[in-house]
């Protein structure tokens, strides 16, 4: 299987399934000097983790990385940082009843065509258990890009279901299990999540990614335009099926008039376009968000095929997720920040020593 990189001076590739002995990454291009330790991945990292709360996966794994290259005495040496995960509760039994068909909504059925072989235990390589790698790269990129640009890059959950948010708080985000922005609606979520739950169905969500202090210059027309890698790294993450930029789809009905973001001597009137002209960051607040379809892995039954084209019935047991959404939040911030990291750089090595002269706007 090829394709488990991404980047261009900032690369990362993950390697691992859901069900093997570990999981890990290769970070390569990370500037030396940069201070890091293994404890420091565990908050974003526990953040993302499954078994954190009745509404998620109770798959309970410690998460811990090891760091194996890389970091000397604390710091990157500016070689390949590697990092590893043990897996410690994987219960292969789980899918032993589904070895043999397809999910319906599942890549079960595109892996098998694809591959002609498929680990089938905990849906292997195209688990979200990789999501975990992206998630420790990022806790790289997130303290490159604060300490040398002041950049934050942090996200929530924007819709769940049909719910969306009455009122919004930064503050409220990290305070609940969902990520959810208005404190005022967790115990309706609670309630929505565990009917759900008991239903044995499942639910999408939306999440926004906001990355602030991000300056204008980042982003490589014509291919390798910023939202367009933004797009592509975020449409990689597992069950997402939209990405927009800004205001995204919101754009059809507006008029000119109204989508233009002017430019006064106090800064941008309005943000519609998500910190992003023509492929090259602004100096606004970059704004993505992100729509994941609803966990495949259900109670419900369903028609499919087994391996063999005979016709069959799937009913997924285990510890699956309600709304994968859920904990998904760290992920986006994740590849919101490698894909800046990565363009830093290249600005840097293209550009780093030219510039305008017209002052920026605040
Ligand atoms: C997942 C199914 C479940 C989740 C898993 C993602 O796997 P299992 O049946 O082995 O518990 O727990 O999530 C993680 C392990 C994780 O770390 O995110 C899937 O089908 O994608």
């Amino acid at each position: 299987m090829s394709s488990n990189s991404f980047g261009k001076l900032l690369t990362v590739t993950t390697f691992g399934e859901s069900h093997g002995p570990a999981i890990g990454c290769v970070v390569d291009g990370c500037p030396p000097g940069l201070a890091i330790e293994a404890s420091e991945f565990a908050p974003d990292l526990q953040r993302r983790a499954t078994g954190k709360s009745r509404y998620t996966s109770q798959r309970r794994e410690a998460d811990e990385v090891e760091i194996l290259s890389g970091v000397y005495e604390g710091v990157t040496t500016g070689t390949p940082i590697a990092l590893l995960i043990r897996n410690t509760d994987a219960r292969s039994k789980d899918y032993a009843e589904i070895a043999r068909t397809f999910r319906p909504g599942h890549a079960d059925y595109t892996y098998w065509h694809k591959y002609g072989v498929r680990d089938p235990r905990g849906g292997g390589r195209s688990s979200a258990r990789e999501t975990t790698m992206r998630v420790a790269a990022a806790v790289i990129a997130k303290k490159w890009l604060a300490e040398h640009h002041g950049i934050r890059v942090r996200g929530h959950l924007s819709a769940l279901g049909e719910l969306t948010p009455r009122a919004f708080d930064w503050d409220a985000v990290e305070d609940n299990p969902f990520f959810w922005p208005d404190a005022a609606m967790v115990a309706e979520l609670e309630q929505y999540i565990t009917a759900l739950r008991k239903s044995g169905d499942s639910v999408g969500a939306r999440i926004d990614v906001v990355a602030e202090g991000v300056p204008p210059g980042w982003g490589e027309p014509i291919y390798g335009k910023l939202d367009a890698e933004l797009a592509a790294a975020l449409m990689s993450i597992n069950a997402v099926k939209g990405v927009e930029i800004g205001d995204g789809f919101a754009a059809v009905a507006q008029k000119g008039s109204e989508h233009r973001d002017e430019l006064t001597a106090d800064g941008f009137t309005s943000n519609h376009a998500g910190g992003i002209l023509g492929g090259i960051s602004s100096g606004q607040d970059v704004r993505a968000s992100i729509v994941l379809k609803p966990t495949s892995s259900i109670l419900i039954p369903g028609r499919s095929l087994d391996v063999d084209g005979e016709p069959t019935e799937v009913v997924t047991k285990g510890r699956h997720d309600p709304c994968v959404g859920i904990r998904a939040t760290p992920i986006a911030e994740a590849m919101v920040a490698l894909v800046l990291m990565d363009q830093a750089l290249r600005h840097r090595a293209q550009c780093g020593d030219v510039g305008a002269m017209t002052p920026r706007i605040a």
